[in-house]
Formats: structure tokens, C-alpha cells, sequence
């Protein structure tokens, strides 16, 4: 029996709802931090939540915000957790260009909010805390492959608001002696990937074009390269950090690297297409080339479902990232379960389902409206 009580900031989130899953599963009592919104934002957990009408339910939401102390100290103090996942955060490299100071606020002053409020409240001997660190602190990399010695170079308002995070989870560590985690985390995905980073953009965006509910993908920098896990296999490593007899940082990643190119040539694959890359620079475009099977009905072969569109450039941008995750397999035994290949058919799966339901809809006549990054 497992009496332990987490809270997790940015539950509603994609890592928040995995963790969730996975420490309800191992008998924690789970809290979590919701932002009032104008519309239902709990889509993620939904499926985890319990009515609070029941008695004694394992899975618990507060309202609240990583930029407002009292709130975070109030919760912080009712919920007296073991272990608290910081997890929450304006999470868009590009927005946070857009937004920078609300950017800082949340990700770089809200993790001091949370570890001040552990010690203005004694907890520091008792709670321990995970901060969800990011390879973008490596940003304009100095080592291929990058490891937790790697120097940090962040090239974005986001990148530089977490390297304050980082260092304070270590400073409140060396300090206070509290049992404080940084997990470097290299890029992880899954169907429950926000709809505006890039491989669920690319796997909704091909499934949507795949039944004529959109025409074309407009993409930024694809000759990007990155180092892209599943979440699921990510969340499991969050709680084994803070299981271990000493708190230390550590480096999560595949230690294998893609092109956003290649994964949208995987994601077509996945429904019978095949795309050929044409031209350079902003005139670059992809090309149905080849249809198989029936997934794809709105498609047919020389059709450009890829263009360049500058707006998706960034000021600066992290060109390559591929970790090494030497470390976490040694120390704690991690190693990921699924491959990127086997999570993009899994993305493209569900996101071919929806739009399948969406076609259906309006071909019976339903008025119905597909978002897109506006
Ligand atoms: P998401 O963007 O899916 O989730 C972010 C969460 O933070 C959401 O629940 C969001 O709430 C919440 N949030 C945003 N602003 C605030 C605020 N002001 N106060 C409280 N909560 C807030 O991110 P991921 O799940 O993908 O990532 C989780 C964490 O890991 C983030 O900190 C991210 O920066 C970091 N990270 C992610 C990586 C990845 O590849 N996914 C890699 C490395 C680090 P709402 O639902 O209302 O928007
Ligand atoms: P990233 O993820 O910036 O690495 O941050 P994102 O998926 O947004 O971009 C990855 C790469 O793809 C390029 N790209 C595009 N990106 C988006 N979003 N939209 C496009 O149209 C597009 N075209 C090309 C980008 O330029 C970039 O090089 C994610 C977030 O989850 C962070 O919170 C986290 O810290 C890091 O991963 C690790």
C-alpha cells in the first residue's frame, strides 16, 4: 500500500496527464494544479479524474497559477505532498520569442515560488522536487552528443527562463540540502502532443489533408534535427529520479536524432503516401509521389501538400539536438521502450481516426470546423 501524495503543476498538460496515469497506478495520492480558463481545459485527465463527491478520491485538482506565491504556498501547504513535479510552463519555443516576460514569470520565477514555498513552510526535509529541465538549455550545442557535463547555450526567451530553473533547483539543493532533481529532457511526443509542436502538427496536418479537411502542411525550418522520445517512456523516468538515495540531474533522450523532413515522410508512409522533397529554401516543397491502400481518399499523386512558410522561422534557432542518455541507463537502469518510428505510427493512428470522424461529420451535412495554428 503506497501512501504517498504527489502534486503536479501543469497536470492538464501533456507529461502532467502521463504522470498522473502512472502514479495513480502505483497508488499515489495525486493533486494537481489546473489554470482557470474560459473553456474546459482538463481534456487530458479527464479520464483520471474522479467525482470529488466520492469519498476519499486519489486524484485531486486545485486551481491555480506558477505566477501567483500565495496560491502556490496555500496549495502547497494543504497537500503536504512527498514529492512535487514541477511541471508546468509557457512550453512554446516560438511563443516565448512572442512572450517573453510572461515566459520568465511562469517557467523561470514560478520554480522559485515553488522551492520557496517548500522552505517558508519546512517542508524542504520532507517534499522532493523534480524540475522539468530541457535540451534547449544546450541551445547552440558545443558537444555532439550532449550529456549532463555539456556546456548550456539557450537560444530562446523559453531556453534562458529554464536555465535560471535549472540552477535554482541546484542552488536550493546545495543550500538547503532538500532533495531537488533537474531531468534534462531531449524532445518527447505522443497522440497527446500539443497540436502546435512540430510532429503533431505534421501527423494531424497529414491525417487532415489525407481526408480533404485541409490542403496544404505550411512548415518552418525542416531540416531541423532533433532527438524525439515518447512521453510515456519520460514520465516513468520523472518518478525514478526522485526514487534514488541521492538527488542529481539527469540527461533523457534516445540518443538518435531525425529531421522534421524525415518524420513528415514517415507520417505519410504511415497512411500509404510518399512524399518527394523538391527545390531549396523557402521553395522547398513536398510532392505526393506514390498512394497505397485506401487512407488517404483526398490525395492523389502530384499534389504539393508541403510548402515553406517563413512565419514558422524562429529569431534563433537550435538547428540539432541528440542526447546521450549514458548516465540514466547506468545509474538508474532507464532505457526507452518505444522508438520514434513506433511513436509517430501511433500519433498518425489517432490522428487519422479523428480526422475520419471529422470527414464523416461533414459529409452528413454537420457543420464542423477543423482548428489550425492561426
Ligand atoms: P505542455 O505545454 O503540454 O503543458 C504545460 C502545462 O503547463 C499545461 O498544463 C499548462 O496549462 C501549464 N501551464 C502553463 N502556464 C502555466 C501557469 N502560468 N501556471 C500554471 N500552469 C501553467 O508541456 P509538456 O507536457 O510537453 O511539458 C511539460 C514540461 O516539460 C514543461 O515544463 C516543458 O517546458 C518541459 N519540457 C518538455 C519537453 C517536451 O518535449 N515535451 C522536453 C523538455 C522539457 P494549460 O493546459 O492550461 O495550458
Ligand atoms: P522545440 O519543439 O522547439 O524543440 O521545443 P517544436 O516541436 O516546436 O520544434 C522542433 C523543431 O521543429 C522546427 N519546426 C517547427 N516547429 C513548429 N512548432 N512548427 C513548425 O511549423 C515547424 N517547422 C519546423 C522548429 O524550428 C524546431 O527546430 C520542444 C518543447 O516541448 C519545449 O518545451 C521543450 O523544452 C523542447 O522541445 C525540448
Amino acid at each position: 500500500m503506497n501512501n504517498k501524495v504527489a502534486l503536479i503543476t501543469g497536470v492538464t498538460g501533456q507529461d502532467g496527464s502521463y504522470l498522473a496515469e502512472f502514479l495513480l497506478e502505483k497508488g499515489y495520492e495525486v493533486h494537481g494544479i489546473k489554470r482557470r480558463a474560459s473553456s474546459f481545459n482538463t481534456q487530458r485527465v479527464d479520464h483520471i479524474y474522479e467525482d470529488p463527491h466520492n469519498a476519499n478520491p486519489k486524484f485531486k485538482l486545485h486551481y491555480g497559477d506558477l505566477t501567483d506565491t500565495s496560491n502556490l504556498t496555500r496549495i502547497l501547504q494543504e497537500v503536504q505532498p512527498d514529492e512535487v513535479y514541477n511541471l508546468g510552463a509557457q512550453s512554446h519555443v516560438a511563443v516565448s520569442f512572442e512572450a517573453p516576460e510572461y515566459t520568465a514569470d511562469v517557467d523561470a520565477m514560478g520554480t522559485l515560488r515553488l522551492l520557496e514555498a517548500i522552505r517558508f513552510l519546512g517542508l524542504e526535509k520532507k517534499t522532493r522536487f523534480y524540475q522539468a529541465s530541457t535540451s534547449e538549455l544546450y541551445g547552440l550545442v558545443q558537444e555532439i552528443p550532449q550529456k549532463e557535463t555539456t556546456p548550456f547555450h539557450p537560444r530562446s526567451p523559453y531556453a534562458v527562463a529554464k536555465m535560471y530553473a535549472y540552477w535554482i533547483t541546484v542552488n536550493y539543493r546545495e543550500a538547503y540540502g532538500m532533495y531537488a532533481c533537474n531531468g534534462i529532457l531531449f524532445n518527447h511526443e505522443s497522440p497527446r502532443r500539443g497540436e502546435t509542436f512540430v510532429t503533431r502538427k505534421i501527423t494531424r496536418g497529414i491525417a487532415n489533408i489525407s481526408q480533404g479537411l485541409e490542403q496544404c502542411l505550411y512548415m518552418g525550418n525542416i531540416d531541423s534535427l532533433r532527438d524525439w522520445g515518447h512521453a510515456k517512456d519520460y514520465v516513468r523516468m520523472q518518478w525514478m529520479m526522485l526514487q534514488q538515495n541521492q538527488p542529481d540531474d539527469f540527461v533523457i533522450a534516445t540518443g538518435v536524432q531525425y529531421s522534421v523532413r524525415q518524420f513528415i515522410q514517415w507520417s505519410a508512409e504511415h497512411l500509404g503516401v510518399e512524399i518527394e522533397f523538391t527545390g531549396t529554401g523557402v521553395d522547398e516543397i513536398g510532392t505526393v509521389t506514390r498512394i497505397t491502400g485506401d487512407n488517404a481518399p483526398a490525395l492523389k499523386v502530384g499534389d504539393v501538400v508541403v510548402r515553406i512558410d517563413p512565419r514558422y522561422f524562429r529569431p534563433a534557432e537550435v538547428e540539432t539536438l541528440l542526447g546521450d542518455p549514458s548516465k540514466a541507463k547506468a545509474v538508474l537502469g532507464w532505457t526507452p521502450e518505444i522508438t520514434t518510428q513506433e511513436m509517430c505510427a501511433e500519433m498518425v493512428a489517432y490522428d487519422l481516426q479523428q480526422a475520419k470522424q471529422h470527414a464523416l461529420l461533414k459529409k452528413n451535412g454537420y457543420d464542423v470546423s477543423v482548428a489550425t495554428e492561426r
